[in-house]
């Protein structure tokens, strides 16, 4: 299976920048211990099949995704460190394909026999669901991110900030590239167990207006095309959340861009800088 991992180029290239987005998240103090989860939707790079999937373990799911049936994922492991991820992404991740059924998915990137406890990330669940509505809707979308970024988190243990309109009033208002290439805000989900399928569903909400979510008191999801444009939407609100912070810490409130500013920003960068 790894000779056939190699030998598939858009798969390799997809995996390296899985490897170097990890890298950044661990550099940037986003992923203390195995925080964090990348997955990646790598059927359209998959001509065929992979191998035969009945060699393989399997196992069920949470729930059913039927717009999921056969499709193959990319996903990191749960337990498993960005840090690690970063130089060796084969032994930190699994590649995953949906049974037909859309019940259940096999892991086919090892044998039972070469690592055993090797299975998909505890936030299995909201990225599944994420990928789906994304099929429902014929997006683009390939990556999902999840980071534990410092400042987002930190944002979100503020009293004032349980509103999606206040916290977008931030991340607009600190710096004009947020709102050219945050144009839909973030949405906002309170706090709710982790791993659940109830935090999926209250994402997915979200993820029907906003390409980046926050998670109350926990961290950001983020979805995008690439691994580079996902990591950079994550980072533009980072951005912004730590000048506020930063404007505060230095004993004043920051002013902010004002609402002709943003409108003007809004109407001229509509597609993009
Ligand atoms: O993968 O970040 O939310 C560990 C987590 C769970
Ligand atoms: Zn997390």
């Amino acid at each position: 299976m790894k000779n056939k991992i190699n030998q598939n180029r858009g798969l390799k290239k997809t995996i390296i920048q899985v490897a170097e987005v990890a890298g950044y998240l661990w550099q940037k103090g986003w992923a203390e211990r195995n925080a964090g989860n990348i997955s990646v939707n790598i059927d359209q790079l998959i001509d065929g099949e992979l191998d035969d999937v009945n060699k393989y373990p399997v196992f069920e799911l949470p729930e059913t995704y039927p717009q999921l049936a056969n499709k193959y994922f990319f996903v990191t492991g749960t337990g498993k460190r960005m840090r690690d991820l970063a130089r060796a992404p084969q032994k930190n991740a699994i590649i995953l394909k949906i049974t037909k059924d859309a019940k259940s998915y096999h892991i086919i990137s090892r044998h039972k026999l070469d690592e055993p406890d090797l299975r998909p990330t505890s936030e299995l669940p909201t990225h599944l669901a994420i990928h789906q509505q994304i099929a429902e809707r014929g997006g683009s979308e390939k990556v999902i991110i999840h980071t534990h970024v410092n400042e987002l988190v930190a944002l979100t243990h503020s009293p004032d900030m349980k509103s999606k309109n206040r916290v977008n009033n931030i991340i607009w208002g600190m710096h004009p590239e947020a709102m050219v290439f945050i144009p839909r805000g973030v949405g906002f989900v309170p706090y709710v167990m982790p791993g659940s399928v109830e935090i999926a569903n209250l994402t997915l909400i979200e993820f029907q207006n906003h390409d980046v979510v926050l998670w109350e008191k926990h961290g950001v999801f983020a979805i995008g095309e690439s691994v580079f444009d996902t990591f950079d939407s994550i980072d533009i609100v980072s951005k912004s959340a730590k000048i506020w912070f930063t404007c505060m810490q230095a004993g004043f409130e920051p002013e902010g861009l004002s609402e002709s500013q943003l409108q003007e920003l809004k109407a001229k960068f509509a597609s993009g800088f």
